[in-house]
């Protein structure tokens, strides 16, 4: 498999990895801490190459149309400023990296981190053309973020081994990948990082 490495033009773009969503959070996503790694290992091959991180944040309102207690079906998860928001510690995310907050009105869920962010518009300020893409979840805000990074014209690689699905149907992780690839996705993964010699 051709595995591209990461050139100008290029960033990362890290999707909801949120204290929430690690395994006791309050929307735990089977294995979410997982992510944690490879992202990391991404991250410091971006970082030296110069290139941009962006990471998205589910960032919800105390009384979000998502949660039960508002007409939702999910578990209160990622309220604004909370613990549960915030990026895990063990996450090495730059100090320059640029944070998007999403699903911050009362009234709209997003499930990606182009709806109502500017994002798209923040990419293309920075010139960049093809997205790394990992984090959480696999079947919904990632396939969310990758749908709309590829409709908005983006490039966009996946990588696999560092993100992690809900899997409210078992599968459901399997069958985003094959969607994103189906839209115009890369699979990709990292090349390992460079043997010391
Ligand atoms: C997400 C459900 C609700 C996600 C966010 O990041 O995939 N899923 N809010
Ligand atoms: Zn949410």
């Amino acid at each position: 498999m051709d595995i591209p490495s990461p050139r100008p033009g290029d960033a990362l773009l890290l999707v909801d990895v949120q204290l929430d969503f690690m395994p006791g959070g309050s929307l735990p996503i089977p294995s979410g801490d997982q992510v944690i790694g490879p992202l990391n290992a991404a991250i410091a091959l971006f970082r030296s190459q110069g290139l941009a991180v962006f990471a998205t944040r589910d960032w919800h309102p105390r009384d979000h149309c998502s949660f039960k207690a508002h007409g939702g079906v999910l578990p209160a998860h990622c309220i604004a400023g909370s613990r549960g928001a915030a990026f895990p510690a063990e996450l090495a995310l730059p100090p320059d990296a640029v944070i998007v907050s999403k699903g911050i009105q009362a009234d709209a869920d997003a499930y990606s981190g182009f709806e109502g962010t500017g994002l798209a518009g923040m990419l293309r300020a920075a010139g960049v053309t093809r997205l790394f893409v990992g984090g959480l979840a696999t079947d919904y805000c990632v396939l969310n973020t990758v749908t709309d990074a590829l409709q908005e014209g983006f490039a966009v690689v996946l990588l696999p081994g560092a993100m992690r699905g809900l899997n409210l149907q078992a599968g459901d992780d399997e069958a985003a990948i094959a969607t994103m690839i189906e839209r115009g996705a890369a699979p990709g993964s990292l090349p390992p990082p460079a043997k010391a010699r």
